[in-house]
């Protein structure tokens, strides 16, 4: 079986698609016969029963039928995205993988990211952790780096998966919560696994919220092998890092959007590949010597742990961009299959118990799940470049192979498809040693369960520590099992005695009395996401900022704001009391892109109120605009008025926030402007506000009514 991928080939593949539909076309059987009525079945008589003979009837019905295949056990909800990916260098000297050598070539990538837990129609924005696997189409094979944006895992050995996923999805008598870790059966089990510590910490933390899939970073969490031409090995990490920046969201935020808007991350992927504002990431390797396997004070082969910047930097080897959207959600984004398997030459598995029952469980799934072990010759499976070899048959072949033989060795096929030396491209296994008694224990060098995860807690700003504390109220506090609840203080307590004694206040719970664990006072700034936000550029590029005006906007105020978030490649979008246009105090009409009914300010990054009396007295008695602002102030956003609109900032219930002497909000990410001159200074203001993204100091404003 020979065949040819023209996935990065579009033309061709139209042209090989004749499913595909183009203007023009008839209606047809999937036999190919032109239909002509689809809304009326074959009925004996105008009123008389429907006929058996009934062809397209049945091929429509008994298709529609079969519509929906298993979804995927876990990561079942998730949304994909074409690309391609660029090296910066040759990485010859670590890897003779072939897409890591040229910097001139291009290999196009598919990529899915994806929450965990919920049904494939749950909401986006639950607190959960997202999947990050690419597909890279490489002339020498399919290459898959299934990954998450968070750099460690749960557990250490895959054997305990299944139970790890039994207690965080629904429970099983009732089916509930969705999407949602916080009930009993999750914390119980995670009570007794104090290896899930680390992942615990990062779980309650702002990286299970990302603002956007286009804002959070990749992990390839296992340890790899780069091996280059020479045959040496080394050890490597993957690390995927947005230019965007890393941004999450806040969790009051976060469950709102869940509803005002469900598809809120798919959405935001798709529109940005639309607006051309193509999501780029950064893939970085940490490399380890050989030698250096055994230097650290964990096991690199332990996937609850990561390795600290401090201690092996990233190096950053090349860029991805994704910049198509698929065509269609179920052929590609639902079809595809992610393999850790996937590997090419150049690259190679480590011993990691995890990743070890992951090369195993990937495949086994998807026999299941796309139900044949021709699911590779789907169009988003199959690779770029040809492939060869002596199985065929099965559910669904198509391909048609035109050789006789099919079996190897063989004569009668002039040997072929034949086997390919090393230095032909052939796969061979690093020839690691491996010895040992046969034994179902976990190493001892995988014992420390809690070091790493007191390294988080203390590399975290307060804001951030202050969100962690929270997100641990809300998820024990669904819990109803006191003893569990009690098992993770102590739990939390041979992490950081006043973490724990935070948690306990708010779930009203004495802390456990004694300090178990000193601290060891070590920090790694790279894992906030705080530290992470001041090292990168400040940038609003594809940020979403709600204008509110209602008729009688002053036009002049609203398009000079417009025009300045725009130039730096902000969305910013009209929001009125109702759709069309609204007219500005010029008589220009201006268009309206949402209303209060259809938009919230859980869909925007920051919000703007111009003047223009009119416009700004019809919002003061829009009990929704007035929520608006309060909403985006408690979350954190920036906010600014300019003229009348600053009126809108001071109107309804402001306990909890400051005012300035004339009566306006004067707290960090807040803009004001009185006069009209003060425009372009009000909005480079604006700007540099929302660049920053939240001002979490107002976070203790708990008192703002939204
Ligand atoms: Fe997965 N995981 N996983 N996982 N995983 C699946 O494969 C599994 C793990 C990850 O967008 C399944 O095709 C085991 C770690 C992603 O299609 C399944 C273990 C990491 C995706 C499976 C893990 C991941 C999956 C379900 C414990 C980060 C979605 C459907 C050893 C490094 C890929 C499927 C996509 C999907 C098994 C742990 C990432 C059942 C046994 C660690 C991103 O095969």
């Amino acid at each position: 079986m020979s065949e040819h991928n023209p996935i990065n080939d579009q033309s061709k593949q139209k042209a090989l698609d004749s499913s595909r539909q183009e203007a023009g076309e008839y209606l047809t059987t999937n036999e190919g016969v032109r239909v002509s009525t689809t809304n009326d079945s074959l009925k004996a008589g105008f009123r008389g029963p429907t006929l058996v003979e009934d062809f397209h009837f049945r091929e429509k019905l008994a298709h529609f039928d079969r519509e929906r295949i298993p979804e995927r056990v876990v990561h079942a909800r998730g949304a994909g995205a074409h690309g391609y990916f660029q090296p910066y260098e040759s990485m010859a000297e670590y890897t003779k993988a072939k897409f890591l050598q040229d910097p001139s070539v291009k290999t196009p990538v598919f990529v899915r990211f994806s929450t965990v837990v919920g049904f494939r129609g749950s909401a986006d924005t639950v607190r959960d952790v997202r999947g990050f696997a690419v597909k890279f189409y490489t002339e020498d094979g399919n290459y898959d780096i299934v990954g998450n944006n968070i750099p460690v895992f749960f557990i250490q050995d895959a054997i305990k998966f299944p139970d790890l996923v039994h207690a965080i999805k629904p429970e099983p008598h009732n089916e509930m919560p969705q999407a949602a870790a916080a009930h009993d059966n999750f914390w119980d089990f995670i009570s007794l696994m104090p290896e899930s510590m680390h992942m615990i910490m990062w779980v309650l933390s702002d990286r299970a919220i990302p603002r956007s899939y286009r804002m959070m970073q990749g992990f390839g969490i296992h340890t790899f092998r780069f091996v280059n031409e020479q045959g040496k090995s080394r050890f490597v990490k993957f690390h995927w890092k947005p230019l965007l920046g890393v941004h999450s969201m806040v969790w009051d935020e976060a469950q709102k959007a869940g509803g005002k808007d469900p598809d809120f991350h798919r959405r935001d992927l798709s529109e940005a590949i639309e607006m051309g504002d193509y999501p780029e990431f950064e893939l970085g390797i940490q490399i380890i010597e050989e030698e250096d396997e055994s230097k650290f004070d964990f096991d690199i082969l332990d996937s609850t742990k990561l390795i600290p910047e401090e201690l092996v930097p990233v190096k950053p080897i090349g860029k991805m961009v994704l910049n198509r959207n698929p065509d269609n959600y179920f052929a590609e984004t639902e079809q595809v299959a992610f393999q850790p398997a996937n590997i090419v030459s150049g690259i190679d598995f480590s011993d990691d118990p995890l990743l070890q029952g992951r090369l195993f469980s990937y495949t086994d799934t998807q026999m299941h799940r796309l139900g044949s072990a021709n699911s590779t010759n789907l169009p988003i499976n199959r690779p770029v470049c040809p492939f060869h070899n002596n199985q065929r048959d099965g559910v669904m072949q198509y391909n048609i192979p035109t050789s006789k033989v099919n079996y190897y060795p063989n004569s009668l096929g002039g040997g072929c498809p034949m086997t390919a030396p090393e230095n032909l491209g052939g796969f061979v296994s690093y020839a690691d040693r491996v010895e040992g008694n046969k034994v179902r224990e976990r190493s001892p060098s995988f014992q420390d369960h809690f070091s790493q995860a007191t390294l988080f807690w203390n590399s975290m700003s307060e804001p951030e520590k202050e969100h962690l504390v929270k997100a641990a109220h809300f998820e024990l506090g669904k819990v109803m099992n006191k003893a569990v609840k009690e098992r993770m203080l102590e739990l939390f307590n041979q992490i950081d005695h006043e973490f724990t004694k935070r948690v306990a206040a708010g779930l009203g719970l004495p802390a456990p009395t004694v300090e178990v664990r000193p601290n060891h006072g070590q920090k790694s700034l790279a894992l906030s996401i705080q530290h992470l936000l001041e090292k990168m550029p400040k940038t609003i590029k594809s940020r979403r900022i709600a204008i509110l005006a209602a008729d009688g906007v002053n036009a002049h105020e609203l398009l000079t704001f417009q025009q300045a978030l725009q130039q730096e490649g902000a969305q910013a979008k009209v929001v009125a009391p109702h759709g069309g246009t609204i007219k500005g105090d010029d008589g220009q009409e201006i268009p309206v892109e949402m209303t209060f009914i259809t938009g919230a300010s859980v869909m925007f990054d920051a919000v703007y109120v111009p003047g223009g009396s009119q416009s700004v007295n019809l919002l003061k008695q829009q009990g929704e605009a007035v929520h608006f602002i309060n909403e985006a102030f408690k979350h954190c956003k920036s906010i600014a008025a300019t003229s009348e609109g600053v009126e809108l900032l001071s109107s309804g219930d402001l306990a909890g926030v400051n005012l300035s002497q004339d009566g306006v909000r004067a707290d960090a990410g807040v803009v004001t402007a009185h006069q009209a001159g003060d425009l372009k200074s009000a909005s480079d203001e604006f700007i540099q506000a929302i660049a920053q993204h939240r001002h979490w100091m107002r976070s203790q404003k708990a008192m703002v009514p939204a």
